[in-house]
């Protein structure tokens, strides 16, 4: 490693400041090429339908009740929920040190698609559009609930991000409070939108985007949205969806702009299929405004996916060890990251193997 006393970002530690979340993250590049004895990740391949799928159409589910034979996106309420919409009314008691409150929520299960062995990236444009719609449609119908504040949106890929069935679908959670997450985000944007009069992400955007700032962690573009692989990333291959207008909640996309969410949706999962020739496993979702009643003016929509691969179809980051007892860390930058997504192909089935 040369030492000529200047901060080389490829080489040397140093770490990163979120600005969406004001939490600081390290990158330690020098650390990609450790030797790996550990763990294997499995991979699965699936049938077209399952009979004991609890998501197939006509299916049986847990408590008991048929899926319909649908034939496009199908909502249900979660049979196993987090949340409950009507918990007991009479509070907890707390004290200073041992503090809880009820919470009320809905949870739903959104399926993709009625075919069990599809992937959000496999699905063709129309059938992703409908999912897109879809999600609009729950948030806002759940946003519309006097006691909703948040609803998320999120889908967790591959059974090693937990997912409890491969047939395509995501969940949709609902809650009273905003959750830690959307807070951190909130206060952030808010800070920014009192500090420069403008939006925190429509600024980021600009800067990720402009010739001048390089493009270096920018991975493709549409009309209406960007994905990049942002400065503060913490997943190896972690990226940011932006729109281009700023639009605080899904459904308040338009018709075209939706359109461009399912274009970016299967463009960049087929990026990440490729990249190590296998199934891409994620935790992706979307973060928008609280739907409180008030305007949150300075949110603006975005999409995150969390991808746990580092080094190959079969070798994912672990956030344990320091991640847990200090701060995230990373072993490859995300301007490394991003060149690796630029150069994998949109087309399916062609590859651009190998490891970190
Ligand atoms: P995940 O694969 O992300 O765990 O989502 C599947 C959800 O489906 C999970 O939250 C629910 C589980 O509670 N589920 C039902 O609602 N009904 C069933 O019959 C089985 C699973
Ligand atoms: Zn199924």
């Amino acid at each position: 490693m040369p030492d000529d006393g200047v901060l080389d970002s490829t080489q040397h530690p140093h770490r990163r400041l979120n600005a969406l979340t004001g939490e600081w993250i390290l990158v330690s590049p020098h650390r990609a090429s450790r030797p790996w004895l550990g763990g294997h990740t499995p991979l699965s391949g699936a049938p077209k339908s399952d009979p004991n799928c609890y998501l197939c159409p006509g299916n049986l589910r847990a408590n008991g009740e048929r899926n319909p034979a649908y034939t496009g996106t199908f909502a249900f309420d979660n049979d196993f929920p987090a949340l409950l919409a009507d918990p007991p009314a009479h509070p907890i008691h707390s004290t200073t040190l041992l503090r809880a409150e009820s919470e009320r929520g809905i949870c739903r299960v959104l399926c993709f698609s009625p075919r069990h062995d599809l992937t959000l990236g496999h699905m063709e444009l129309p059938g992703i559009r409908s999912v897109v719609d879809a999600w609009c449609e729950e948030s806002a119908r759940l946003g519309a609930l006097n006691y909703i504040h948040s609803v998320q949106i999120f889908e967790n890929r591959g059974s090693i991000m937990g997912a409890s069935n491969p047939h395509p679908h995501c969940q949709i959670w609902a809650n009273q409070t905003v959750p830690n997450e959307v807070a951190k985000e909130s206060a952030r944007q808010l800070q920014y939108r009192e500090e420069h009069h403008r939006c925190l992400l429509c600024d980021y955007l600009a800067l990720e985007t402009s010739l001048e700032g390089g493009r270096e962690r920018l991975i493709f573009e549409n009309a209406g949205f960007a994905v990049i692989v942002p400065f503060w990333a913490v997943w190896p291959f972690e990226t940011l969806i932006v729109g281009k207008r700023h639009v605080g909640a899904i459904e308040d996309l338009t018709a075209p702009e939706r359109d461009d969410v399912a274009d970016v949706l299967k463009r960049l999962t087929a990026r990440y299929d490729n990249l190590f020739n296998a199934p891409f496993p994620y935790t992706m979702g979307f973060h928008q405004r609280p739907c409180d009643g008030a305007e949150h003016e300075a949110w603006h929509l975005h999409a995150h996916f969390y991808p746990p691969l580092l080094r190959s179809a079969t070798v994912r980051k672990f956030m344990v060890g320091y991640e847990m007892l200090a701060m995230p860390q990373r072993d490859i930058t995300p301007e490394s990251a991003a060149e690796r997504l630029r150069a994998a192909s949109e087309v399916r089935g062609s590859g651009s193997a190998g490891g970190v």
